[in-house]
């Protein structure tokens, strides 16, 4: 296995050393995928999010077979909801809020079902699992000791969803000087239109945020 590789990314390709790259899967719990999940509580069309399954799955794949870091994380709080600012409780939902009981336990609570990765995607018991209670995957979590422990300077970045979860972590990731490559087609939005725009905002004046390839040229470059 090649050591280094080249992302035929925009707005330029850029040249990895995988040893400090790591694939960073956001949220893909099934709150946010699955029917009866609190995405789908909130109004939204959950059936937006599946496509990104199957190329996070290569991705994911190919990282394990390279014996490449992979994080996975998931937004959520702790059952006494002392994590859960009042702010972020009263938002969104009418029906159901974050700590109320739900089809797939305690919406977006730490250890209820709808809270952990779709099986899909499960992580293996080798992997890092960052549970954090904002949007950013920094935010109040060890997320950043961990990647210097290891060495990380360059992130593989996929997940749910793109303009909310993805973007304020890799924004966050950019601030603390990770370069990161967003996988495109291995990010979803309940919102078609946020997603086009999330990863443009990524990619847009040089790449201000960082770089977006598709699975395949990811994929190209890890063989
Ligand atoms: N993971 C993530 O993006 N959390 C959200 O709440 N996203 C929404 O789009 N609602």
């Amino acid at each position: 296995k090649p050591t280094l590789g080249v992302i035929s990314a925009e707005p330029e390709p850029i040249r990895l050393d995988w040893s400090a790259t790591a694939l960073l899967i956001i949220d893909m719990q099934r709150d946010f995928m699955e029917p009866g999940g609190f995405g789908e509580t909130l109004g939204n069309d959950v059936s937006q999010l599946a496509r990104a399954v199957k190329p996070i799955g290569a991705v994911l794949n190919a990282a394990r077979d390279t014996g490449m870091l992979v994080i996975h994380t998931r937004e959520g709080h702790l059952p006494d909801l002392s994590d859960a600012p009042p702010a972020k409780v009263e938002r969104g939902a009418p029906s159901l809020r974050i700590g109320d009981p739900g089809p797939m336990g305690r919406i977006l609570i730490r250890g209820e079902a709808g809270h952990d990765i779709i099986s899909a995607l499960y992580p293996l018991d080798s992997e890092v699992v960052i549970d954090k209670p904002g949007k950013g995957a920094f935010y109040a979590t060890e997320l950043n000791d961990v990647l210097e422990r290891y060495g990380i300077e360059n992130l593989l970045v996929c997940g749910v969803t793109t303009e909310v979860c993805v973007n304020t972590t890799v924004r966050e990731a950019n601030d603390r000087g990770y370069r990161c490559v967003v996988i495109s087609d291995g990010c979803a939005s309940y919102f078609p239109e946020f997603h086009e725009m999330g990863l443009k905002m990524i990619k847009a004046q040089g790449g201000i945020f960082g770089w977006v390839a598709t699975s395949a040229a990811v994929l190209e470059a890890m063989r």
